[in-house]
C-alpha cells in the first residue's frame, strides 16, 4: 500500500494531484468469476471484501452501474447506532457498530467515526413510558441506551426549544452514547481499496441487464459490458432490488421510494450528537465540515427519481425550526434523495433467493448505512457457505411465508 510523506502531500496539492496512485484498479472484465457481486454500494463492496478476507474467495467481481458509492451509500445522512428493539436486530446492528468501531484500523482508511451520541427525543408521557420499556429491552440485549432528562437534552442539543409552549414539548430523550456518524464515502472507498488489494475486480459503469438461469440455478450474468460465467451471484442494489429480482424471475416484498435529505451552509461546530425527533419526523446532525445535515420521512409513493418532492422538504425544515428556532435564518445549501428499499417490518432481507446460487441483501430502507459492515459480513458468510450465519438467519425471505416478522418500525428512527 502506497504511503505519502508530508513533502509529497504538499507537492501533490500544488501539482493537480499528478503522480497519485489509484486507490483501486480499473481492471478489464473477466469471462468468469467465482462470485459476482451486483452493486458497488457499501454492502456490495463489504461483501466482496469479506469474501476475500474471511473466506479466501478472491476471484470476485463487483459490478456497479454507475460509480461506487453513488447510490444510497453516498446519499445518506451517516447516522450509526444499534438501539433496536428485538434480540435478532440488536445482535445484528450491535455487531455492525462494533465492526464500525474497528473499521478505520481494519481497512487502514479513516472513516471518520464520531461516537458523540445518538439522541432520540421523547415528546409525550406515552413516548416516555414506551421508550423506557424499550431501553430495558435494549439493556437485556446488551445494547447501551440511557434515559436522559430535559436539562440533559438541552445540554446535548444547544439551542433546542425545551419550553412548554412547543407544539410537541420535549419530555426527555434516549441517548445511545456509542451512536454517532461516520463518513459515508469513506466507508465505500475503504472497503473498495481493501477489497481491490485482495484481488477483487471492481468494475464501474457496468450495469447488469439480465441473468442466465438453467434448471433453476444461476449460470451467468449479462451486463452492458458483456456476459460473465458464474455459479454464485450476490445482489446488493438497495432501491433497485425488485428490478434485479424481476430479471431473475422472482418477486420481492419491497417497495422503492425516495428518501431525501438536505444540508445547510457550514456553521461553527454546535452539535456533537445526532438528534432525532420521531414525533416531528425529522433529524439533524452536524458534519465535520460544519453543515447541518437534516432529513425526515419518506416521500410516500413509489419512485426511482433521486430528487424528492418539495412538500417533504418543507415538512423537514418546518420540524427542524420548530425544534431549533434559532436556526431559522440559516441558509439551505443542497437537497437530494436516494431510492430506498422498504419492507413491511422495517427489517432487512439477507439470504437465499428462489434461484439456486443467487443471494440477496436488501430491505434496509432508511437505515442500512449503519448496517454496511454486518450486511457485507453476513452476506459473504451466506454466499461462501451456502447457508446463513446465525446473525442473519432470521432475516431471510422465508419470514414473508411464515409470518415471523421482526417489526422494527418503531426503532427505524424515522417513520417508514
Ligand atoms: P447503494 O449504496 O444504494 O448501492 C447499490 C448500488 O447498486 C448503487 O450504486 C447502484 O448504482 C447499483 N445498481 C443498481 N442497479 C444496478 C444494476 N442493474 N447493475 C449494477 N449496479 C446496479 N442509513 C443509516 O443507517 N443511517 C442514516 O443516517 C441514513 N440516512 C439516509 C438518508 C438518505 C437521504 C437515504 C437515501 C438513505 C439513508 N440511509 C441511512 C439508508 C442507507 O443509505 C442505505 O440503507 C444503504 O446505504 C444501502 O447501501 P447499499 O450498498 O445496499 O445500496
Ligand atoms: O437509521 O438511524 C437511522 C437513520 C437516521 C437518519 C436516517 N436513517
Amino acid at each position: 500500500m502506497q504511503r505519502y510523506s508530508t513533502l509529497s502531500l504538499v507537492k501533490n496539492a500544488v501539482s493537480h494531484h499528478e503522480g497519485w496512485a489509484q486507490a483501486w484498479r480499473s481492471p478489464d472484465l473477466k469471462a468468469e468469476y467465482d462470485v459476482v457481486v451486483i452493486g458497488g454500494g457499501g454492502h456490495g463492496l463489504a461483501t466482496a471484501y469479506y469474501l476475500a478476507k474471511e473466506h479466501g474467495i478472491a476471484k470476485v467481481a463487483v459490478l456497479e452501474a454507475g460509480w461506487i458509492g453513488g447510490g444510497n451509500t453516498g446519499r445518506n445522512t451517516t447516522v450509526v447506532r444499534s438501539n433496536y428493539l428485538f434480540p435478532e436486530s440488536a445482535a445484528f446492528y450491535d455487531f455492525s457498530l462494533k465492526l464500525f468501531e474497528g473499521m478505520s484500523q481494519e481497512l487502514n482508511f479513516n472513516v471518520m467515526l464520531r461516537q458523540a451520541g445518538m439522541l432520540t427525543l421523547l415528546h409525550s408521557r406515552h413516548d416516555v413510558e414506551v421508550m423506557r420499556r424499550n431501553i430495558n429491552a435494549m439493556h437485556m440485549n446488551g445494547v447501551d441506551a440511557d434515559w436522559i432528562n430535559v436539562a440533559e437534552v438541552a445540554k446535548l442539543a444547544p439551542g433546542i426549544n425545551v419550553g412548554p409552549e412547543a407544539r410537541y414539548p420535549i419530555k426527555g430523550g434516549i441517548l445511545q452514547k456509542r451512536g454517532g456518524v461516520a463518513r459515508h464515502d469513506g466507508v465505500a472507498w475503504g472497503y473498495a481499496r481493501a477489497a481491490d488489494s485482495l484481488g477483487v475486480d471492481i468494475i464501474q459503469q457496468c450495469a447488469v441487464t439480465g441473468f442466465d438461469i438453467k434448471a433453476g440455478a444461476v449460470q451467468g450474468v449479462q451486463t452492458s459490458r458483456g456476459v460473465i460465467r458464474t455459479k454464485k451471484v450476490a445482489i446488493a442494489v438497495a432501491g433497485h432490488s425488485s428490478v434485479l429480482a424481476d430479471m431473475a424471475g422472482f418477486r420481492l416484498p419491497v417497495s422503492s421510494m425516495a428518501l431525501q435529505a438536505c444540508v445547510s451552509e457550514p456553521l461553527k461546530p454546535v452539535f456533537d450528537a445526532a438528534v432525532m425527533s420521531p414525533a416531528l419526523g425529522v433529524y439533524i446532525s452536524q458534519s465535520d465540515k460544519g453543515e447541518l445535515v437534516m432529513g425526515g420521512g419518506l416521500d410516500l409513493y413509489p419512485s426511482y427519481a433521486q430528487r424528492g418532492n418539495v412538500g417533504t422538504l418543507e415538512h423537514v425544515i418546518a420540524g427542524v425550526i420548530e425544534l431549533f428556532p434559532n436556526l431559522s435564518r440559516v441558509k439551505l445549501m443542497r437537497q437530494w434523495a436516494g431510492i430506498v428499499d422498504i419492507v413491511h417490518d422495517s427489517s432487512p432481507i439477507i439470504g437465499h433467493t428462489p434461484v439456486e446460487g443467487m443471494y440477496i441483501n436488501c430491505g434496509f430502507g432508511t437505515g442500512g448505512f449503519k448496517a454496511t459492515p454486518a450486511g457485507g459480513w453476513t452476506m459473504a458468510h451466506t454466499v461462501a457457505h451456502d447457508k446463513p450465519h446465525k446473525l442473519n438467519e432470521a432475516f431471510s425471505l422465508k419470514r414473508f411465508e411464515t409470518g415471523a416478522f421482526i417489526d422494527e418500525m418503531g426503532a427505524a428512527g424515522i417513520s417508514h
